[in-house]
């Protein structure tokens, strides 16, 4: 089952992180919301409604969960740039995911939310200094994360969700 869910693998922090990395790292953040869009493109609405992995969530699921997790994490890089080392609150992702508009709204809804918000979330990632990736914030569990660890953890986020979907097509045969 670990090969369904984790289709691209782990999560993989890295020790040290290069410009190189970063620049990459943003490209895929912008270019995530058009390979979203084509991972869905044709599903129909029962399609939409099958989990991607037994007990997994559905299509519909994933699509709305990557704007609400993208947003947390687009209003935390805001809160590090314009505060010294803040508090971040946690959300409960799966809880989330049971909600009304999670589970049922039209996906179009959320591939123009992404659109829009990777849109805003790369306009600032590709303003920002060397110095604004060393910021910080704080994560009651996880500990204190550099913006550029927070960047790479996201850009890994957006291909894991991708990937359940195209993995999802390609077992289907969709
Ligand atoms: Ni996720």
């Amino acid at each position: 089952m670990e090969h369904l869910r984790y289709p691209i693998g782990q999560f993989q922090m890295d020790q040290e992180i290069t410009g190189q990395m970063r620049l990459r790292w943003i490209d895929e953040i912008a270019a995530a919301p058009g390979e979203l869009r084509q991972a869905v493109q044709g599903l129909t609405e029962d399609q939409l409604n099958t989990p991607y992995r037994p007990g997994g969530w559905t299509v519909r699921q994933v699509v709305h969960h990557l704007p609400d997790s993208h947003l947390n994490s687009y209003v935390r890089f805001k809160w590090a740039l314009t505060e010294e080392v803040p508090f971040i609150k946690p959300y409960d992702e799966k809880e989330w995911a049971e909600l009304a508009d999670s589970r049922t709204a039209p996906i179009e809804v959320s591939l123009s939310l992404f659109d829009s918000l990777h849109q805003r979330w790369t306009l600032l990632l590709r303003a920002m200094t060397d110095e604004d990736f060393r910021r910080t914030f704080r994560h009651p569990e996880s500990g204190t994360l550099t913006l550029d660890q927070a960047l790479g953890l996201y850009a890994w986020h957006g291909k894991h969700h991708i990937a359940h979907i195209t993995s999802l097509r390609k077992r289907m045969g969709w």
